[in-house]
């Protein structure tokens, strides 16, 4: 798989606002911000889409998910947080390197996305 500016980030090679690091994922802010909250939880390992995750990242999956509940707590929106994973082209995947964005800090109309 061909490296995207994730897999760069990660590597170091390109700078990010990086928030939160561990063994196996980052957490960047967005450069495009959707909401006043809005961060990137990126797997070090580079799986394309989540589609492309197999049960091999069972954990993985499961650690991407608390590091994003304990990033949320950090930036200090509570329990106040939507989870999103775009996952291919045609759902407005631009990165082929699985992530997830955290938004919070504006207000969400219950029932929509
Ligand atoms: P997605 O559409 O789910 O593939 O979202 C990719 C997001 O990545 C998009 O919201 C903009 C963000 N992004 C793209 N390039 C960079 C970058 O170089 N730095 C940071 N911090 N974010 C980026």
């Amino acid at each position: 798989m061909s490296e995207t500016i994730f897999g760069k980030i990660i590597a170091g090679d390109i700078p990010a606002d990086k928030l939160y690091e561990d063994e196996h994922c980052i957490a960047i802010r967005d450069i495009n911000p959707q909401a006043p909250v809005h961060v990137l939880v990126i797997p070090k390992k580079a799986i394309a889409r989540l589609s492309d995750a197999s049960a091999d990242d069972q954990a993985l999956l499961g650690h991407l998910m608390l590091a994003a509940g304990k990033i949320a707590r950090q930036e200090g929106v509570g329990d106040a947080f939507r989870l999103i994973v775009n996952n291919g082209e045609a759902a407005g995947q631009t990165v082929f390197h699985l992530h997830l964005h955290i938004i919070a800090g504006r207000e969400f109309a219950e029932g929509h996305l």
